[in-house]
This record gives structure tokens, sequence and C-alpha cells, in this order.
């Protein structure tokens, strides 16, 4: 059975413990192959590694950084087959779904920076007659990224292109569920060329090996997408360090269709965004607001366009979802719909139990639900779930969904359904999110902001935003007056 390894120092090595712990592929529930179980020990030597690579590489011109990233992005690119299949295999998802989505994304995540690197100017601020002062933003040293199983070789690429492009040398560690992509990159790293130790990528659980990166005095920043429960963990460990902290977490996102909307489009791009991913992408709209005029036929056939998908297994090229990353995900949603049940909220489609023929028997399946008859206060329409269960709920005025929009503790993102453009405007002004889609979803530019406010997380990942994380600036102020 295959063996995934550390990268540390430019090579691919086992834990120094010789701990192993076991890959399952949600799909079958089998064990497929076996990840380092990765201590303090590890992690030290991954950032001694990163730090005798540091001076180097924060000094290598840009030209030099530029054409390391993008040799990395075209050979994922010329093995996106491999990289696709491996991250399908790790979280459930359909092939065709890592195939277009995620791998094409990691290779515009390096692609992207590669440029910034290329790009990247500084400020100056002139006192005429006086002096100048101009801002000098300089790497970090050796930083930390940490990412979460739902979109596993995108999230961790997304961290990892822009601190490498501002000079940085990282320290990484995938999620513990979905490693195998991010092993398929150390081999792909070595092959273009990346001199050692500027990336290096340990393997393990949270609790160890991404505790020993947070609470290591060498990490000066930590990047980190994950759960709230954990984002408030780090940054309690990280804070009295006075580390440098972005935190991704998580959304209980609205989705709010006003009676004026374009139907086709708020319709089919409501069930994408609630059920892409299997609904476990913190972008997902989990709420959907519809207001009354349109309710009736606004559900149905959303109910009727869902129940329509297929979940199966992920290889199969015909199966819109897949399987959920864990059993212990699994068994947690399943909890949501008996919640849901017990709050007194309907079924009106699906939350059954999937067992597709062969090789999936085994395998975390459920199929994508939605619940009606909820209040806007209950657990369900207040908790992240983060599966295929969402609820909708009728509203009546703009002043009622807003309140119920931003009445939780999460505000990562919300998409608005409307053709008033007075009212989309309004509306995106009001609502207390770091992301707000009218009449879209998903639509990414990648040099926009991207994060979210309250308990979604603190610092923003994107563009110019990412490079300034990853760089400290300092002023010099050169006088040249009498
Ligand atoms: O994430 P964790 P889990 C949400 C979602 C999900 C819940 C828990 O609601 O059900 O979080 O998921 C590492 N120090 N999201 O348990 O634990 C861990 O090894 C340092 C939303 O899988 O937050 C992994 O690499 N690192 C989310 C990463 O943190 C630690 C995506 C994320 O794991 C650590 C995923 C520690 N003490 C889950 N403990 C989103 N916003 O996209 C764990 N880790």
């Amino acid at each position: 059975m295959e063996r995934i390894l550390n990268y540390i120092g430019g090579s691919l090595v086992p834990p120094r413990s010789g701990r192993f712990l076991d890959n399952v592929n949600p799909a079958t529930g089998q064990v497929y192959s076996h990840i380092p179980d990765s201590d303090a020990s590890d992690v030290a030597e991954a950032v001694a590694a990163a730090q005798q690579a540091f001076p180097d590489w924060a000094a290598a011109v840009p030209e030099v950084r530029f054409r390391i990233l993008n040799r990395i992005a075209d050979l994922i690119e010329a093995d996106l087959e491999s990289f696709a299949l491996a991250e399908s295999n790790d979280n459930g998802k359909p092939l065709s779904v890592a195939r277009s989505v995620d791998i094409p994304r990691a290779v515009s995540n390096f692609r992207f920076f590669a440029t910034a690197a290329m790009q990247f100017a500084s400020e100056a601020h002139p006192m005429p007659g006086q002096a100048v002062n101009y801002t000098l933003r300089q790497p970090l040293g050796t930083v930390g990224c940490i990412s979460p199983w739902n979109l596993p070789l995108y999230l961790f690429t997304w961290k990892i292109a822009p601190a490498l492009a501002a000079g940085n040398c990282v320290v990484g560690k995938p999620s513990e569920l979905t490693p195998m992509t991010a092993f398929l990159l150390a081999k792909v790293c070595i092959e273009a060329g990346l001199p050692a130790g500027v990336l290096n990528i340990v393997h393990g659980l949270g609790p160890s090996a991404g505790q020993a990166i947070v609470e290591h005095p060498s990490v000066k920043a930590i990047s980190f997408t994950g759960g709230t429960a954990t984002g408030r963990h780090i940054a309690a460990t990280a804070a009295p360090m006075f580390k440098k902290l972005s935190l991704e977490l998580g959304g209980k996102n609205p989705s709010i269709v006003f009676a004026d909307c374009d139907f086709e489009q708020a319709v089919s791009t409501a069930a994408r965004s609630a059920f892409s991913n299997n609904g476990q992408i913190c972008l997902c709209g989990s709420r959907i607001y519809v207001q009354k005029p349109i309710y009736e036929q606004f559900r149905d056939e959303l109910v009727r366009r869902v129940s329509a998908l297929r979940t199966g297994d992920p290889l199969a090229a015909d199966s819109d979802l897949g399987a959920l990353v864990s059993r212990s995900h699994w068994e947690k949603v399943q909890g949501y719909l008996a919640l849901a049940k017990e709050e007194g909220g309907r079924i009106l489609c699906g939350g059954e139990l999937i067992r597709p023929e062969g090789r999936c028997s085994e395998g975390f399946f459920l199929s994508p639900a939605i619940i009606e008859g909820l209040d806007a206060q209950c657990r369900t329409n207040q908790e992240e779930i983060f599966g295929p269960v969402v609820t909708i709920q009728a509203f009546e005025t703009e002043e009622e969904v807003l309140q119920w929009a931003n009445g939780t503790d999460y505000g990562l993102a919300a998409n608005v359904w409307t053709q008033d453009l007075s009212r989309a405007h309004r509306v995106a002004e009001r609502l207390q999110m770091g992301i707000v889609w009218i009449n879209c979803w998903m639509l990414r530019d990648l040099r926009t902001p991207f994060g979210g406010v309250k308990h979604s997380g603190i610092g923003r990942e994107g563009g110019w935003e990412a490079i300034r994380f990853f760089t400290e600036p300092k002023n010099v102020c050169v006088k040249y007056g009498k």
C-alpha cells in the first residue's frame, strides 16, 4: 500500500517516529494509503530547513520565483489526471469536479501569484522639499500554512503560492483526511527545481503536527482555513507570541431570493450553491430565503431539481455528488438531520443514506436534503453543518430577510437575487459578510479580497491582500531638505 512521505529540506522522508496513519477513501470506506503521523520533531526539522533556505529565496530576483512557480503550475497541469484522481480518492468528490474545478484552480493559483511576484510594487510618500518615505515590504521568514479537506489542493496552494511569491519559506500541513495531492505537489516541486527547504510539507494530525507549527517560535505567521473552533484555538496559541494570523473559518451563508429575480438563474444557482461538493464548501448557501409571492413555485422547482441529482461512485461519469469526506463527518451531518426534525423541520427531499452497488457499498453517502418549516433562530439555521443539508424559508420584506441573514455568528458570504439595481446595492451594503454575490455565486477574480467577518475569521486572502499578509512593511524616511 502506498506510503505518503513528508517533504522536508527538498527530500521525501518518513516521520521521525516511524508512525503512520490510515488514509481512508470515503467512497469505499477502505484504507488505501498511509500518511506520516508527524510530531513536533518533524516540524522542528522542517522549520530548520526553511530557516536555512530563507536568505537565498528572499534575496532571489523576482524572475526566479516567477519561473519556478510557473513551472510548478505547468507540471501540475501536465499531470492533471493523477492529481484529480488523488483528490477524488481522498475526498470522495466526483472525479469530474476535481478535474474541472479543483486542480485547474490550483494551477491558476500558482500562475496568478507567479505573476504577482513580478508585478509587486511598493508605495512612496514624498514630503515635498523635506524628505521621501518609501515602504519596503519584506518577507516574514518562515510561515505556516494549514489547510482543510474540502478543497484540498485548491486551498493549500491558495496559501502556499502567495507566501512563496512574496519570498517566504513555508512549512505547510494539509488536512490528514486529504493528504495525497500535497504529496504529489511535493514531487512536482522537486521536479520543478524549487530549492530545498523553500517549501516543506509535514503530514499528520492537527493537535500534534498542526499545533507544533502554530507553537514554533520561528514561524512568523499562520495562514489557516478550517473550522471555527480550531481557528479560535489557533488564535489563542498564536496571539501571545504576536504572530500574524489569517483565519478563514466557517460560514452559514444565506441565499436571498427576491420575487423580482430571474427565476431560472436563481433556482439553478441556488441548487448549485447549496450542494456543490456536497455542501462542503465554506461559501455554500445553506439558508435559502425566498420572498413570499414566488415561494411555493421556487421551493417546488428547487426540490424537483435537487431530487434529480445523482449521488454515487465519484469515479462514475454520471455522479453529480460523491461521498462525504469521512465517517465522523457523515455521522455529524446525519445528527443535524435528526436535530432539524426535532426542531420541527419537514424534509422535502433527500436525507437518505445511499448504498451504491459494487465498490462503494461501504462509502459515506447521503442524498441532498432540503428542509422546510424552521425559523431563523433554531440551531439548524445557526450552526455550520457543512454537508448536503439546507433549509428554505419564506420572507416578506427586505428588512426581515436582512435581520435573518445577519442573525448568525458567521459572516462569510451571501448571494442575492433581484433585478432591482437600487435594492441590490442597498442589501449588499447592509449584509454583514466579507463577500456578497449579486445574481451569481462563486464568480471569483483572484485579485479580490477573500474572507469573512465575525466568527468567519480575520484577515483576507487573495491578490495583493495575500502578498501584504505575507510581508512586513517597513517605512524608510530619507531627509534631503535642510
Ligand atoms: O476541521 P479542522 P475539521 C468546518 C466544518 C467542519 C468543521 C470541522 O464545519 O465540520 O470545520 O472540520 C488542522 N493546530 N470546516 O475537523 O479541525 C487539521 O489537521 C493546528 C470549514 O476537519 O479545523 C486540518 O489540517 N492545526 C472549513 C485543519 O486544521 C490544527 C473547511 C482543518 O481542520 C489543529 C473545513 C491545531 N490545534 C472544515 N487542529 C472551511 N471554512 O472551508 C486541527 N488542525
